[in-house]
């Protein structure tokens, strides 16, 4: 050896043994991504990267977001201690004060104005075991009927379509390993290209293989780019074009009669409704070519096999749910779902999307998908529990209605855990509002976020690094996130917020709880012989098995990587399929004189959500910086906007400033604006409160606007 190669490998050595190594996942999207930090101690400092690590749905592989992760969860910002409101100046606390005037206001509060004047906002950022364990604090601890979460503002629309049309709601019906394979795959409003951005080697090499991609967006994305046949239609108007290609379908006969005929009940509905439309019509409404619906409907009819994904684009608007069932009806029809390299997808959002919706955060629910009306749920979660099933609160109402309720006087606290609506939720001067008219709001968050700034009490959580437990990820695959990192300060996991405070509130005997694993035992039970059922999954399962596709029922059961191969999951064994009216009841906002634009919100790749995270981050910061709209020059010189200058934008309820970004491939008669920045760059003070009539899901993705420069 050479004394060059020798001095290499003694540096490698001495640098190694510096390093310390914490597997973990990343904290943003549902891919999921396994990960590493590694921490280099160099002298005093310490200097950290993160680098993926293998397992079998990202492959190793990390997007620039779970890339620079550790920057916020290392940041000096990060909540050390109890906050305490006091002359509106936050001080620290102890725990024990917090936990303290906790219990004595929720027991005042539930005194004076009844046990269902106390809420809870949960969140699918959290992990599984939160999620089961807040929606038990909400019905066991606090006895409130009022829980509900962010997911709401998320997939409600994709869960419910797929309850209805399949009977049962897991957001792939597939593995990703089947995708390379399918020969037709059609994205509608999703931008996985952003989103999920480790995701795309599965549909490239689709591509590779000779698939026909075509997607529906109003912009042009990185996504949109990967497409044979892009349809750029008029944002809420996706049912237009699903109608349509069934039409199409049917005129031509490209159906899977079969399939139809044994899987699928009332297709004869909507063959009857779709032959009242007219085809030139439905492409007009939905201000697309004829030719490309006619080759939407061709290319997916005759190809052997198909995917349907669907995402925001189409679900976050008040028809999300008959939008998705219109679509999930062209799968029916054509018979690609239920067997190889043909299904569904519903492309999760959250980290947790998928698992925090199964085990009771819902207003609705109770773990394992069982359902709080449902008296035999009921008993069998009550018993579980420990409770006699009569002390079960009923079921409360959907995110956004709580806010509502308080301002309406109904509700009078709230404990918000693991999220931001203040930014998050439409008619944001409406939740601002509503937030500040509480008479006691307690935050967990890891930072001073928007909505913790309004709040009386702050408790600092653990993240990603420190706090172990499972999630679910897009393909419905149940994962360990392993994460010993050192705790930061005196935060505490949301798990261990939630026992130390039942235990005050006098509940301990139902919270007694060492670590997270103790509690997947308890929602083994509780989700054994519900739909989402995980009883088969063990830890020791999962770290050996590297995840697991539930349902999982037994646990010599391998899961389950394709749903609906013999049966769909309503009690007959059949799909329904159902005619989605083009026109709901409520009115879709249609522009105006005053308002002329049609307004999208959605997401680009360096931000997460309300920003929060990714904001505190200087690699991702720096790549995006302010809130923006995406204008079409013709339409910006129509409203006299200059490129990056400030732009007003005004809707009925309220406005923004923001910075222009000329694109020539945006639609002229919409703008779009991501909604990852706070105040008077938070897009939805635009977005109005119409919800969808099945899930509560809002309007996010379409509303109506207008420019104008902000002068000097
Ligand atoms: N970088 C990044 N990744 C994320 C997130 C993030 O904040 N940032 N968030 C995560 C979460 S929680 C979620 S839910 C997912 C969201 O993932 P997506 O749903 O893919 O993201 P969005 O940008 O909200 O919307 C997708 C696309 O819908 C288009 N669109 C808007 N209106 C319409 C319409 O009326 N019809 C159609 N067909 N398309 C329309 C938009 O132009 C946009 O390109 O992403 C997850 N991943
Ligand atoms: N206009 C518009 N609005 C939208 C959307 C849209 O497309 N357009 N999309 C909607 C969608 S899909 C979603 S999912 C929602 C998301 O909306 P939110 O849930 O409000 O968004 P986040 O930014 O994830 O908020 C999470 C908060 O929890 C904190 N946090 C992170 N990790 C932890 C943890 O482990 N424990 C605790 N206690 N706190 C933690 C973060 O610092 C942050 O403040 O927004 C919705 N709003
Ligand atoms: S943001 Fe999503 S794709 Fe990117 S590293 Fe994190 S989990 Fe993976
Ligand atoms: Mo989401």
């Amino acid at each position: 050896m050479t004394e060059l190669m020798l001095k290499y490998f003694r540096d490698k050595q001495q640098k190694a043994q510096t390093e310390s190594i914490y597997d973990t996942q990343c904290p943003y999207c549902s891919m999921q991504c396994k990960m590493q930090l590694i921490e280099q101690r160099v002298i005093t400092r310490k200097k950290h990267k993160t680098i993926g690590k293998d397992n079998p749905t990202s492959q190793g592989r990390l997007c620039v977001k779970g890339m620079n992760a550790h920057q916020h969860a290392l940041h000096h910002d990060r909540l050390k201690q109890p906050l305490r409101k006091v002359n509106g100046v936050f001080e620290p606390t102890s725990w024990e004060q917090a936990y303290q005037i906790i219990a004595e206001q929720f027991t005042k509060i539930q005194q004076e104005d009844g046990k269902d004047a106390l809420s809870v906002y949960g969140s699918a950022s959290i992990t599984n075991e939160e999620a089961y364990l807040l929606g038990k604090f909400a019905r066991v601890a606090l006895e409130t009927k009022h829980i509900d979460y962010n997911g709401r503002l998320c997939m409600a629309s994709a869960a419910t379509a797929a309850n209805m049309s399949f009977g049962v709601d897991r957001g792939f019906t597939n593995s990703l390993q089947e995708v390379p394979h399918t020969r037709c795959i059609i994205l509608a409003g999703t931008n996985i290209a952003e989103c999920q951005p480790t995701i795309m080697p599965y549909f490239e090499k689709a591509k590779e293989n000779g698939a026909f991609i075509i997607a529906i967006d109003p912009r042009e994305t990185s996504t949109t780019k990967l497409a044979d046949l892009h349809i750029k239609n008029k944002p809420g108007t996706d049912v237009y074009i699903a109608n349509a290609v069934m039409k199409i379908l049917i005129d031509l006969d490209l159906l899977d009669h079969a399939f139809i005929q044994e899987r699928t009940e009332d297709f004869d509905d909507v063959r009857e409704y779709v032959s009242t439309l007219q085809l030139d019509t439905l492409a007009e409404n939905a201000g697309v070519s004829l030719d490309d619906l006619y080759q939407m409907a061709l290319v997916f009819g005759r190809e052997s096999s198909g995917m349907i994904f669907t995402a925001r684009g189409i679900e976050q608007q008040i028809n999300g749910t008959d939008t998705v069932r219109a679509f999930l009806n062209l799968l029916l029809a054509t018979g690609k779902i239920g067997k190889p390299h043909s299904g569904y997808g519903a492309i999760t959002g959250q980290g947790n999307g998928q698992g925090a919706r199964e085990h009771g955060q819902k207003a609705d629910q109770l773990p394992g998908y069982r359902l709080i009306e449902n008296e035999q749920d009921r008993r069998y979660i009550a018993n579980v529990w420990g409770v006699s099933p009569e002390h079960l609160p009923r079921k409360g109402v959907s995110a956004y209605e709580m806010f509502e309720r308080i301002i309406d006087g109904e509700i009078t606290s709230m404990f918000v855990m693991c999220s931001n609506p203040v930014v998050s939720n439409p008619n944001a001067n409406l939740i601002k509002k509503a937030l500040k008219q509480l008479k006691f709001l307690v935050v967990t968050d890891l930072f001073l976020s928007e909505t913790a700034k309004l709040a009386d009490l702050v408790l600092p959580a653990t993240s990603y690094l420190e706090d172990e437990g499972t999630l679910t990820n897009v393909e419905g695959r149940v994962l360990l996130r392993e994460a010993s990192y050192p705790i930061q300060g005196e935060a505490k996991h949301d798990w261990q917020i939630l026992c130390e405070l039942a235990s005050i509130l006098g509940k301990k005997q139902y919270f007694d709880f060492e670590n997270a694993e103790a509690i997947f035992e308890e929602l083994r039970i509780a989700s054994k012989g519900g739909k989402a059922d995980y009883s088969g999954i063990t830890y020791q399962r999962l770290r050996q098995e590297k995840g697991i596709l539930w349902p999982c029922p037994d646990t010599r059961h391998n899961g389950t990587e394709r749903l609906f191969e013999e049966s769909f999951a309503h009690p007959n064994g059949k799909a329904k399929m159902a005619a989605i009216p083009c026109q709901s009841n409520l009115s879709k906002p249609a522009p105006t004189e005053q308002y002329p634009l049609f307004l999208t919100t959605g997401r680009v790749m360096s931000h997460y959500l309300t920003g929060e995270q990714t904001r505190k981050s200087p690699s991702l910061a720096a790549r995006d910086f302010e809130a923006f709209a995406e204008i079409h020059p013709d339409t910006a010189a129509k409203y006299n906007i200059q490129p990056n200058s400030l732009v007003r934008i005004t809707s009925e309820q309220g406005w923004i400033v923001v910075r222009s970004r000329y694109s020539s491939t945006i639609r002229k008669d919409t703008v779009f604006v991501p909604f990852h920045w706070t105040e008077n760059q938070n897009v939805n003070r635009l977005v109005a409160d119409q919800l969808d009539p099945y899930c509560k899901m809002p309007g996010f993705k379409m509303n109506v606007v207008r420019l104008s420069p902000i002068d000097g």
